[in-house]
């Protein structure tokens, strides 16, 4: 089976809710070694846009999208560990506080960001889904992290990353952290627009902003 062909299984496995056609795709994906965040991205992923979509114009429904999400975890289940075994032994880049925002239940994409975030030598502290601004600010603190990475996936609750912003600049806190936001709805123009340091598309750009946020710091 060639690479393009377990990378189509993964999503129409996704779309479908297919859960054993997932774990069977992803096993294949690592046995044509074929990179994990690659299967995620442009096979799992791919399947999910799908079933957005579907939802979004009214040709699937609230069962579906979680039958995909079950069938997205399915395949992570066998996948998360190919990622988690390229860890880098390098030093440690630094710590990040991760949450997905108020009032927001999806934690696929964020759960994703932590892994890849921590095979790439940053410490994360995730506290999980539908956080307030005020724990995630205690968390940041209680925790001494240098970076907050906020997910969102709905244009209802991305306006709880703004209020972060605004809530630590309102405590004197503001340069404290970097605050770096991503999820489905959010862009460079909403990062740009409520004064975030970072936005990410991907995993990957998660870890990439984290490092030039932290080396721009730490250039004299
Ligand atoms: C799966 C899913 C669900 C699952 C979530 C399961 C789970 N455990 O997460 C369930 C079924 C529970 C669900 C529920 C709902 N959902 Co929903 N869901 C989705 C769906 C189909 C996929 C999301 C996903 O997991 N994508 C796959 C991951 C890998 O991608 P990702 O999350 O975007 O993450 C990547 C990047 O964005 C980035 N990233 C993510 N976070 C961060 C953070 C940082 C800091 C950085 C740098 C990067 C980054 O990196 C990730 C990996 O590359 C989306 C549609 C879509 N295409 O996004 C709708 C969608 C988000 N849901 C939607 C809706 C409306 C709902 C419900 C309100 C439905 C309902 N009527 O009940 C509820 C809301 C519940 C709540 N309060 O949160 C809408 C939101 C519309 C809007 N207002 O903006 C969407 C867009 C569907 C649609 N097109 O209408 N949903």
């Amino acid at each position: 089976m060639d690479k393009k062909e377990v990378l189509e299984n993964l999503a129409t496995a996704v779309i479908e809710g297919n859960k054993d056609m997932a774990r069977e795709n992803a096993q294949n994906a690592l046995t044509a070694g074929i990179d994990p965040l690659e299967a995620v991205d442009q096979g799992l992923s791919k399947g999910m846009g799908v079933v957005g979509a579907q939802f979004e114009s009214g040709d699937s429904f609230l069962p579906e999208l979680l039958m995909a999400a079950d069938t997205f975890s399915a395949a992570m289940e066998i996948i998360e560990p190919a990622i988690e075994a390229r860890k880098q032994q390098v030093h440690k880049e630094g710590t990040v506080l991760l949450a997905t925002v108020k009032g927001d239940l999806h934690n696929i994409g964020k759960n994703i960001v932590g892994t890849v975030m921590e095979t790439s030598g940053f410490e994360v502290v995730d506290i999980g889904i539908d956080q307030s601004t005020l724990s995630i600010i205690e968390a940041a603190d209680k925790n001494k992290v240098e970076i907050i990475a906020l997910s969102s996936l709905m244009s209802t609750t991305m306006p709880n990353q703004k209020e972060l912003i605004e809530v630590l600049k309102e405590m004197g806190i503001r340069d404290r952290y970097f605050v770096l936001v991503g999820g489905g709805p959010v862009s460079q123009k909403w990062a740009d627009d409520i004064g975030a340091d970072g936005y990410g598309d991907t995993a990957i750009d998660a870890v990439n902003i984290s490092r030039s946020l932290l080396n721009a710091r730490s250039d004299p």
